[in-house]
């Protein structure tokens, strides 16, 4: 499977597509989701090319999962949630929709579903 280099969030971080920046690395980037499944629903993405987890170099892991991480403290923080999915999926069989690698970080409420 190749990359686009023309995929949404390629040009999320090109700057061409407007998007709710929440951190930022040398490495990874993390925005707002604009589907968002649960309020505080945000995206973590490498900054180099990567399709997903099937083509990921273990910097790109490491630096991706650290930020997640990161982000999963932040947003259960902002959010006073009780605890946090994380959501990752790969090629379209797999549930993916952007060809570009991201992990999903949910914060959650107990008894709360996450929106469809
Ligand atoms: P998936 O590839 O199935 O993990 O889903 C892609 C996610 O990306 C989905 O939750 C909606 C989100 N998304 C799609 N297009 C945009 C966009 O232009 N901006 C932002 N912020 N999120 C997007």
């Amino acid at each position: 499977m190749t990359y686009d280099p023309d995929n949404i969030f390629a040009r999320i971080l090109r700057g061409e597509i407007p998007s709710t920046r929440i951190y930022e690395d040398d490495d990874t980037l993390a925005f707002m989701d604009i589907m968002p499944r649960a309020d505080g629903h945000c995206l973590v993405i490498p900054k180099t090319p990567c399709r997903n987890i099937l083509d990921a170099s273990p910097e790109q892991l490491a630096a991706v999962i650290n930020t997640v991480q990161k982000m999963a403290r932040a947003v259960m923080k902002a959010f006073d949630a009780g605890g946090v999915t994380i959501q990752q999926f790969n090629e379209a069989a797999g549930g993916q929709e952007v060809f570009h690698l991201h992990f999903h970080v949910l914060p959650r409420h107990e008894g709360v579903k996450l929106r469809p």
